[in-house]
């Protein structure tokens, strides 16, 4: 039973906590997450990673606690009960390790749960998307003097488009000929965007955009608040790896801007709202002006084009590879995200005059 087994491995965790129940929280698309309520607080958060998709978990759970460490480092001047609510916290196992390994090969990593917070999946006002921006901005200002050569790159070329393209690629070679029918106006699209959505890709290949650590996971239900809706942390940290500012702006755009959900299936609620993203900006550069060069700065609207866009493209080529990355809930769910994020990018293409 699922409760024996989160109970038997949150007891292999080094704490204090005495397992009470758990509920599952199911926004992810890849690994599981459980949220383990304990009979006296801290609650805690217990993953289990899915190593199909990260080859390297002992890499990917090093990498994370290192940056957890770096952004605690330089918190030391808050209290210690501020410090604990403005970073990640992973417990170790009992002899020393950051994860647990199952008998069935699975890894498993427990972060403490940051009490009294909440995340959205959606933004409804503009204070939530310029604290949005704010997190982001002291993310990447407080990770800015970490060396990224030394983080693991726990998924290659992950927000390499060209990658993305050729996996596309090999895609339609396998997909059945109704999942090609369903795709063909976004197949056309992705093929008609190709030029565009590489300019980010040759302007970080020449060097004109330089790595810095990212997280590359910005979405805003990555992004936790005070119940007064003040930021405080970034949370889902897998993906740090060195990557440029533009995947970590545009990404977040990518949902704080949508009106609806990134699956949501009524075409017409889904629009890019203009005030959003101004205020998510506002926020942004509030913390990162003075660091970015006038290229980076340049480059930002093109940003959140390119993220919606790429994620357009995975999804397309899940439901061409007939659904083998993300997880779904019924047969159309990844043609429903992508049409959903091409949708997006109409709409933001409409509206970026007014940018
Ligand atoms: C995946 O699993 P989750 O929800 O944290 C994906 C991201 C996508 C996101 C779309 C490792 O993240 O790149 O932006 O879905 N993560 C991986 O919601 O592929
Ligand atoms: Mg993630």
């Amino acid at each position: 039973m699922l409760t024996e087994k989160l109970k038997f491995i949150f007891g292999q965790f080094e704490h204090q906590g005495e397992f009470e129940s758990y509920q599952e929280l199911a926004s992810g698309h890849i690994n599981d997450t459980y949220l383990i309520k304990t009979k006296k607080k801290p609650h805690f958060v217990l993953q289990r990673i899915n190593h199909g998709v990260f080859k390297d978990v002992p890499g990917l759970i090093e990498n994370k606690v290192a940056v957890s460490k770096h952004i605690q480092e330089k918190l030391k001047n808050l209290s210690v009960k501020k410090q604990k609510r403005r970073v990640l916290a992973f417990a170790q196992t009992k002899s020393g390790e950051s994860y647990y390994r199952d008998e069935e090969g699975n890894y498993w990593n427990l972060m403490y749960f940051i009490d009294k917070s909440v995340t959205y999946e959606i933004v409804d006002n503009d204070d939530i998307a310029y604290q949005g921006g704010r997190l982001l901005g002291q993310f990447l200002t407080l990770t800015s003097d970490f060396d990224a050569s030394k983080l693991t790159e726990v998924i290659p070329k992950f927000h390499d488009m060209s990658f993305r393209y050729s996996q596309f690629e090999d895609a339609l070679k396998i997909a059945s000929k109704e999942r090609l029918e369903k795709a063909k106006d976004y197949i056309k699209q992705v093929e008609d965007l190709k030029e565009e959505m590489h300019i980010l890709q040759k302007l970080k290949e020449s060097g004109a955009i330089k790595l810095r650590v990212t997280h590359n996971d910005t979405k805003i239900s990555n992004a936790l608040f005070n119940k007064k809706n003040k930021g405080l942390c970034l949370i889902d940290t897998d993906t740090v790896m060195p990557g440029i500012v533009h995947y970590d702006f545009g990404d977040a755009i990518r949902t704080i801007c949508n009106t609806a959900a990134e699956d949501e299936t009524d075409l017409d609620l889904v629009e890019f709202n203009v005030d959003y993203y101004k205020a998510y900006t506002k926020g942004f550069l509030k913390k990162m002006k003075s660091s970015l060069t006038p290229t980076e700065l340049k480059y930002l609207p093109l940003a959140a084009k390119t993220m919606i866009f790429i994620m357009a493209l995975r999804f397309l080529t899940d439901y061409l590879n007939n659904d083998i990355y993300y997880k779904t809930k019924y047969p159309e769910h990844n043609l429903d995200r992508a049409k959903n994020q091409f949708k997006l990018i109409q709409s933001f293409t409409e509206k970026i005059n007014q940018l």
